[in-house]
C-alpha cells in the first residue's frame, strides 16, 4: 500500500520532474542542522534522507531525526545502513535491497531483522532497489560488500531495475557513492528511466547545477544530494534546485 510520504514523493515527481532530497549523515552533520533543513524547505527540498553506511549509533540518529523534526515539516526518510539506522521518530524507511551486493546480509537478512521493528515504530516502508554504480570502491561498495556496475554497463544497470520493478520494488537508485568523484552517467539514468515505469533516483558526487540539470534532463526522477550539502551549504543546494526547475 502506498503511504503518505511516497505519495507525496511521487506527486512531487508528477508535478516538477525532478525532485530534489537532501541527505543527512547524522555522523557529519551537528552543528547548525536546524537551520540547514529550514532552508531547504524553504528553497524547495521535498524530503530529508537520513542515514550512513558507517553509522552506529541510534541515539546519534534519533537525535538527528528529532532535529530535523523540531525545524522543518518536511517528510523524513531513513536510508539505512542496516537495523541501526531504524529510528522511531521518522516518518518513513526507505526499505531496501542492495541489487548488486554479494553479501546476502545486504540483500536479505538485515531486512528479515529490520521488518519487525520498522512495523512496530509504525514507519512507512517504501520499498526500493538499490543499485551502486561505479568504477572504483567506495565507502558504501566496501561495507555494502558490492561488485558496483561500471558506468559504461549501462545494459546491466537497466537489467538490476527492471528486476527490482519486476520484484516489486517501486523505487530504483542508482548510487556512485557519497562523495564520488563521477557522478553516474546521464546516458545510463536516461536508459534506465525509459525503460522501468518506476521513478529513478540518482545519488553520489553531484556537486554542481549543470551536473543536476544534465541528470534531469536525462530522466531521474530525485537526485540526492550529501556531501555538497555538508561542505558548500543550503545556498548551493538552492542554485540546484533552480537548475532542476530549468530541466
Ligand atoms: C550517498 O547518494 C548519496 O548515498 C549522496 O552522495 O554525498 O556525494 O552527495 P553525495
Amino acid at each position: 500500500m502506498v503511504g503518505k510520504v511516497e505519495g507525496a514523493l511521487v506527486d512531487g515527481i508528477r508535478e516538477k520532474g525532478c525532485i530534489h532530497l537532501a541527505l543527512i549523515d547524522p555522523e557529519k552533520f551537528s552543528n547548525n542542522l536546524a537551520h540547514i533543513v529550514a532552508d531547504l524547505e524553504s528553497h524547495g527540498t521535498l524530503a530529508i534522507m537520513i542515514g550512513g553506511s558507517t553509522l552506529k549509533s541510534s541515539a546519534q540518529l534519533d537525535k538527528t531525526v528529532k532535529t530535523i523534526r523540531d525545524s522543518c515539516s518536511l517528510p523524513t526518510i531513513l536510508f539505512p545502513n542496516g537495523p541501526v539506522g531504524i529510528s522511531r521518530f521518522a516518518h518513513a524507511i526507505f526499505f531496501m535491497s542492495l541489487l548488486n551486493s554479494s553479501s546476502t546480509r545486504y540483500l536479505i537478512e538485515s531486512q528479515v531483522v529490520g521488518a519487525s521493528v520498522v512495523r512496530r515504530f509504525n514507519l512507512e516502508p517504501i520499498p526500493l532497489g538499490y543499485m551502486i554504480v561505479g568504477q572504483s570502491e567506495t565507502a558504501v561498495s566496501k561495507v555494502g560488500v558490492a561488485k558496483p556496475v561500471p558506468f559504461s554497463k549501462i545494459d546491466l544497470a537497466t537489467d538490476y531495475a527492471l528486476a527490482a520493478q519486476y520484484l516489486g520494488m517501486r523505487f530504483v537508485y542508482l548510487e556512485a557513492g557519497s562523495g564520488a568523484e563521477r557522478m553516474v552517467d546521464p546516458r545510463m539514468v536516461s536508459r534506465v528511466s525509459e525503460t522501468v515505469d518506476v521513478p529513478v533516483i540518482v545519488g553520489g558526487g553531484i556537486r554542481t547545477p549543470d551536473q543536476a540539470e544534465r541528470l534531469a534532463r536525462a530522466g531521474a526522477s530525485a537526485i540526492v544530494t550529501g556531501t555538497v550539502l555538508e561542505q558548500e551549504g543550503p545556498g548551493r543546494v538552492k542554485q540546484i534546485l533552480a537548475a532542476l526547475k530549468r530541466a
